[in-house]
């Protein structure tokens, strides 16, 4: 490609790409009640800089090529910060290694773009393969923390080119530019994965739910986990794990669960956002769950709405791993409106949006899981009954409709 010629198209990878950040977002009608989702995703791969995939170097790269392209945005962690909107994603080079960036958005919806660099995130003394999935949490001691999943060889398996150890990272923050590592969190179990700081000090010290795990990607008979640490520095969990949430035979999270963001405090406890994934002959589907923690001890389950929050749907059940819906983000701002970050089938991110009465309401009063498929339909058909009697009462006008 000639000089000139380069130019042009350079000029025009740039202008696309400045057309797509710079997109409005359509709020779709709610199909729920619960929350809105929006009619497209809010950070894909394409939003990567265009300086982060091509060498813009016409003597190098004279046919503008992608050198480094990106595979995937998904996975993000996502913070306030005076007055901004920040996700922290999991960017997934072509190369098969995920990095973390932020994207800034002004109001948490429209216009997320990419800060100019990655995050350089300090490795420790046994740097990882990979790192993914960050949770942010602003702690009450003043430090805005990053874990995340720091996965390392299987250097017990030399000869299996698939096995991998997951341990907690732990990373902090004031501004998310610079960050200091600390020691990942060191517990019983073989492997960690989707653990989550709780945002305040529970008896003097840092709480964590976890997931212990017997292997990468089986939990074995695990589930959500709490525990306490003393010294964030030295973060070392001196007795089990309690499983708080379970994953349970024939529901949503039949093969395993995770915890999603840390969760946001409300008058009437903690608000809990998860993933549930059961076992189909599609593969693997991972939904989103929540329940609610009471405030006088945060690892008390006080409700468990029965049946899952959000689930993937339309295009989103398409991707690099298909069926997935994620979630490791959430915003509740000051007025009360609550941002929910989501991946989708490990691919891209999309924003659903609702307030803290709606979920307050939706995780207090949805009943729970009637426990088998008897009392299920039992339950069902005493709402059908209730109401039935009240359109009979007080909405005759509605019989047309039965
Ligand atoms: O591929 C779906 C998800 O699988 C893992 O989550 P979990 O450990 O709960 O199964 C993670 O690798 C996550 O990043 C990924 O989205």
């Amino acid at each position: 490609m000639d000089k000139k010629t380069f130019d042009k198209h350079l000029e025009q990878l740039f202008e696309d790409h400045w057309k797509l950040v710079s997109r409005k977002n359509k709020k779709l009608a709610s199909n729920n009640g619960i929350y809105h989702r929006y009619k497209r995703p809010v950070l894909t791969r394409n939003h990567a800089p265009v300086y982060w995939r091509y060498d813009l170097d016409h003597t190098k790269n004279p046919m503008l090529l992608t050198r480094l392209g990106v595979n995937t945005t998904f996975n993000a962690g996502a913070i306030e910060l005076n007055g901004k909107y920040y996700m922290i994603a999991r960017v997934e080079g072509f190369d098969v290694k995920s990095f973390f960036a932020v994207a800034e958005s002004p109001d948490g919806i429209n216009n997320f773009t990419f800060w100019k660099h990655p995050v350089m995130m300090p490795v420790t003394e046994d740097p990882e393969m990979n790192v993914y999935d960050i949770r942010l949490v602003k702690h009450e001691d003043g430090w805005i923390y990053g874990t995340f999943c720091a996965e390392r060889k299987d250097n017990s398996k030399p000869d299996d080119s698939s096995a991998a150890l997951a341990s907690c990272g732990i990373a902090r923050t004031k501004d998310l530019i610079q960050w200091e590592r600390l020691p990942d969190l060191q517990s019983t179990a073989q492997q960690q994965r989707n653990c989550v700081l709780h945002p305040e000090f529970v008896d003097g010290k840092y709480a964590f739910y976890t997931r212990p795990q017997h292997g990468f990607i089986d939990t074995g008979d695990s589930g959500i986990g709490w525990a306490l640490v003393e010294d964030i520095e030295n973060p070392v969990i001196q007795e089990e794990e309690s499983i708080i949430d379970p994953r349970s035979y024939h529901t949503y999270k039949e093969v395993k669960n995770g915890m999603g963001p840390a969760p946001i405090k409300t008058e009437k406890g903690w608000l809990h956002l998860a993933h549930g994934v059961r076992n189909t002959a599609a593969g693997l589907r991972y939904v989103l769950y929540m329940f609610m923690c009471s405030l006088e001890d945060p690892s008390n389950v006080i409700h468990r709405p029965s049946g899952h929050f959000l689930e993937p749907l339309g295009e989103e059940r398409v991707g690099d791993v298909s069926n997935v819906v994620f979630c490791n983000g959430w915003i509740a701002k000051e007025n009360g409106d609550v941002l929910i970050y989501y991946a989708s089938s490990d691919t891209r991110m999309h924003v659903a949006t609702t307030n803290i009465d709606l979920l307050l309401d939706y995780v207090i009063h949805t009943p729970e899981d009637a426990g088998r498929t008897e009392l299920c339909a039992k339950q069902r058909d005493q709402l059908i009954r209730k109401n039935l009697s009240i359109i009979d009462q007080d909405y005759p006008q509605l019989k047309k409709f039965l």
